[in-house]
């Protein structure tokens, strides 16, 4: 009697949620021992599914199942295991999940295809701990910033060292790039994290692009005093600066259609109550399907919080710590994942992503589809982040297919 695949992926989705740094929630940042304890676990169902494993120079879990000849191409399939902080359970891990799932199925069957296939866990696409997304698939893409390497968390601890110190290579990460001349492609399954396939009423979309991001850091320098003395007119209050900052970001992405711009993060400092703010830092995350309507927009907030500094007397700075252009998916990989998808529901809807994923880092090595699975209510970056198994099941089912159409004589 064959397994119930899907209902597996939901088991191992609990198990990894149980992996965190904070007890009570889901966190696994980058090069942490909760994604080490992942990764073995991972490994281990890699395993099971007949494929010999591998950790890369960055951290990346690599499965490799192999072709029926040597030589043949590989496919990559997979997602991240990294999560952001107080993570639902699918962000990431459903992608490397079902892939293993397809993987486990061939193993099962004894059968061996013209390609292998290779599943990756990505070590690192949120960027929660050095606030540089998709680490783990730009080293496997080739285009990673050895540069990046000298960022210091939140700790101090810089990326070098956190990869040591996590059993990886800082020196070696060029040598994580995949062979271009061996790939067929990468295709990622990624639960929607938005609303429209609920609205469709359909178990899984077909991603037709990637929307561009940039990350910034950025602070406002004013001066901190005594919060019962220094009269109100005197003041040069950083956290007062950055909240009109704030909403000047919500009022663009309110007023830019299609454009989207969050501060997720802010600090005040020195941080007491009766202290008037001297700093104030935080994060820019604004994102576009157009690349020129998102720098342009970031543009027109430097001039902006240019305003608001010199109105208010204090400095600013802004510091780009993430850029990634839009990226279109593949149209052949994407036609054969509508096929499968057709062959499953009514009709095979075209998404495009407002999310970044590693899928946007890997389009520099190789052709690149996603698949959407049903998010209930859109949540995402939210423990309350849920899709059913009945949907995990048609993932699979999809997937499956999409493997036989690739393995189909051209
Ligand atoms: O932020 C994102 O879009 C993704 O979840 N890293
Ligand atoms: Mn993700
Ligand atoms: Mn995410």
């Amino acid at each position: 009697m064959s397994s119930d695949h899907a209902k597996i992926v939901m088991q191992r989705l609990d198990a990894l949620a149980q992996i965190s740094e904070d007890d009570g929630q889901t966190t696994r940042i980058f090069a942490s021992p909760a994604m080490r304890r992942t990764n073995h676990d991972v490994g281990l169902w890699m395993r099971e599914a007949g494929m010999s494993v591998r950790v890369d120079a960055v951290g990346n879990l690599i499965g490799h199942y192999p072709a029926a000849q040597p030589d043949g191409k590989i496919l990559l399939l997979g997602s991240h295991l990294d999560t952001v902080r107080d993570a639902g359970k699918f962000d990431g891990p459903l992608g490397v999940l079902v892939a293993i799932a397809c993987v486990q199925q061939l193993h099962d069957s004894k059968t061996r295809l013209p390609f292998a296939i290779e599943v990756v866990g990505f070590a690192d696409e949120e960027g929660v701990r050095f606030q540089s997304a998709y680490l783990g698939s730009r080293a496997l893409a080739g285009t990673f910033d050895p540069e990046d390497l000298k960022r210091t968390d939140a700790k101090g601890i810089t990326m070098a060292e956190a990869i040591r110190e996590f059993g990886g290579n800082p020196d070696a990460i060029a040598s994580a790039k995949g062979d271009v001349n061996r790939l067929l492609g990468y295709a990622e399954v990624h639960i929607e994290q938005g609303p429209v396939l609920e609205q469709k009423n359909l178990a899984v979309g077909v991603v037709s692009a990637i929307a561009g991001q940039t990350r910034a850091r950025i602070s406002f320098l004013g001066q901190a005093g005594h919060a019962g003395t220094v009269p109100m007119n005197l003041r040069r209050d950083a956290l007062a600066a950055a909240a009109e900052f704030i909403l000047a970001v919500e009022s663009l992405g309110q007023n830019r259609g299609g454009l989207v711009a969050t501060v997720g993060e802010i600090a005040a400092l020195p941080g007491a109550s009766n202290v008037i703010p001297g700093e104030a830092r935080l994060s820019l995350d604004v994102r576009h399907p157009d690349d020129a309507t998102r720098v342009k927009a970031c543009h027109e907030l430097k001039s902006r919080a240019e305003e608001i500094a010199s109105e208010r007397d204090v400095k600013w700075k802004w510091e780009t710590v993430h850029e990634s252009a839009a990226v279109v998916c593949n149209r052949r990989l994407t036609l054969l994942l509508e096929n499968a998808v057709k062959r499953q529901q009514p009709e095979a809807p075209l998404l495009a992503s407002g999310a970044g994923h590693d899928a946007a880092a890997m389009s520099a090595l190789c052709p690149v589809a996603m698949l959407f699975v049903r998010c209930q209510g859109g949540i995402s970056h939210n423990p309350a982040e849920s899709a059913s198994a009945a949907d995990v099941r048609v993932a699979v089912a999809v997937m499956n297919d999409f493997i036989v159409q690739l393995a189909r004589p051209a």
